[in-house]
């Protein structure tokens, strides 16, 4: 039950257009006080509509006779749900009515921070609904429901019952953890580069499945990076087109070669893509993998299966045809493999938060010293509710 001086109201979708926002309102009594702004449907008033059932209707206030169809759904005495149109339009039109009626309008996660949920379970539902993917949503949520709090509470009693190697295998197992979960919450940089004309522009076109970037038979036809934000297996990536690398005398291409080598630098993955008819370019390979530093990541693609035999087709890298879109479901394995080595399913522990791997790596310094109180008391600080 709320405090009764207390009425708030959040848009706890993200910004931006989608199909449908949510808007949560909070107070006591909450259907009485928004009754003459909702006309469900059935008829039924919305005191009447039972906890947990949702009602469709229409959203009327003075100045709008045509009204908003929505749905609702009443969790409890005090607290209500209200689905509109995704439009930026009918949430803030709702929000409005809801503040000229008393409530006081939070942010998402203003709007957290009142619910008493413990710190993780919440930073996780706020991390969630700015998931880009399903499968990230998915991880998230299940943070919410207390993967990573009950893994840590677990890890509690590990410290407690044995010596600290089990408790840091522990550790090290959830920091490797995180690195999955960046990769959920921030896009992977893939970054597809080559010669020229081996097909790059095709193949960003071939996993956009739309004509982004321009494709001709002529080296040299790809002068600007290229981006498109897809998911790949339920990861977001960043996906960039480049120009093809060559020595030129043309001042634009030359500035688009150069802005090739430098996506290389900061990819997370480059895509070397090569056409399987010539003869492998093992010095530009060789040349342009010197590009790469320690922790970033490569595969060898090679395009144009379409246009040789079975025999001819044998190679140390990925076959595919951008223009049949033969190979392509090898090149997402590959790349999936990459950014998910472990293979961890939902439901799994995540720490998905800088300050979860911070606290993890303290605990870790603790448990290395032979610290164990100290080690126990991060962990009762950093899930206390
Ligand atoms: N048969 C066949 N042709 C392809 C394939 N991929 C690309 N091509 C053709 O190869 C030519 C070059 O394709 P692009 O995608 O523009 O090549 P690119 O690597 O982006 O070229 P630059 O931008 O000049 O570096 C075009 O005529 C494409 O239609 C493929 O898988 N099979
Ligand atoms: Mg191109």
């Amino acid at each position: 039950m709320v405090n009764d001086s207390r009425s708030f109201a959040a848009l706890t979708t993200p910004a931006g257009r989608a199909a449908i926002a949510t808007i949560v309102a909070v107070s006591e009594n909450v259907a009485s006080k928004l009754e003459p702004l909702f006309h469900s449907a059935s008829g039924l008033s919305l005191s009447e509509i039972p906890i947990n059932q949702i009602a469709f209707g229409i959203w009327c206030n003075d100045n709008n006779s045509t009204g908003e169809e929505l749905v609702v759904c009443r969790f409890s005495s005090d607290t209500i749900e209200i689905h509109c149109h995704g439009g930026h339009a009918a949430s803030s039109a709702i929000l409005q009515d809801l503040s000229k009626c008393g409530f006081e309008i939070l942010s998402a996660d203003q709007y957290l921070e009142q619910q008493s949920i413990g710190n993780i379970r919440a930073e996780a539902l706020a991390a969630a609904s700015k998931a880009t993917t399903e499968l990230a949503a998915a991880h998230l949520l299940a943070q919410y429901h207390g993967a990573l709090e009950n893994a840590l509470h677990e890890l509690r009693k590990t410290i407690n019952d044995t010596d600290s190697t089990e408790s840091l295998l522990v550790v090290d197992s959830l920091l490797r953890s995180y690195a999955l979960a960046k990769r959920l919450t921030t896009p992977t940089r893939i970054v597809i580069a080559g010669p020229p004309n081996v097909g790059k522009s095709s193949l960003i076109n071939c996993i956009a499945g739309y004509e982004r970037a321009i494709v001709f038979d002529q080296p040299g036809t790809t002068r600007d990076v290229i981006n498109i934000a897809t998911a790949i297996d339920g990861f977001p990536v960043d996906l960039s087109d480049t120009a093809g690398i060559r020595t030129s005398q043309d001042e634009l291409e030359s500035e688009g070669i150069d802005r090739a080598r430098q996506q290389i630098q900061i990819a997370d993955i480059v895509l070397f893509v090569f056409d399987i008819r010539a003869e492998f370019d093992e010095a530009w390979y060789r040349e342009h993998q010197l590009l790469l530093h320690d922790e970033q990541q490569q595969i060898l693609v090679f395009n144009k299966s379409d246009l040789v035999s079975g025999s001819q087709a044998q190679t140390n890298g990925i076959l595919i045809s951008a223009k049949t879109g033969s190979g392509i479901d090898q090149l997402f394995n590959a790349i999936s493999k990459l950014i998910n080595p472990d293979d961890l399913t939902v439901g799994c522990p995540l720490p998905f938060l800088p300050r979860h791997e911070n606290v993890l790596q303290q605990i870790r310094r603790h448990l290395v010293a032979d610290q164990k109180a100290e080690a126990i008391e991060l962990i009762d600080t950093s899930t206390k509710r």
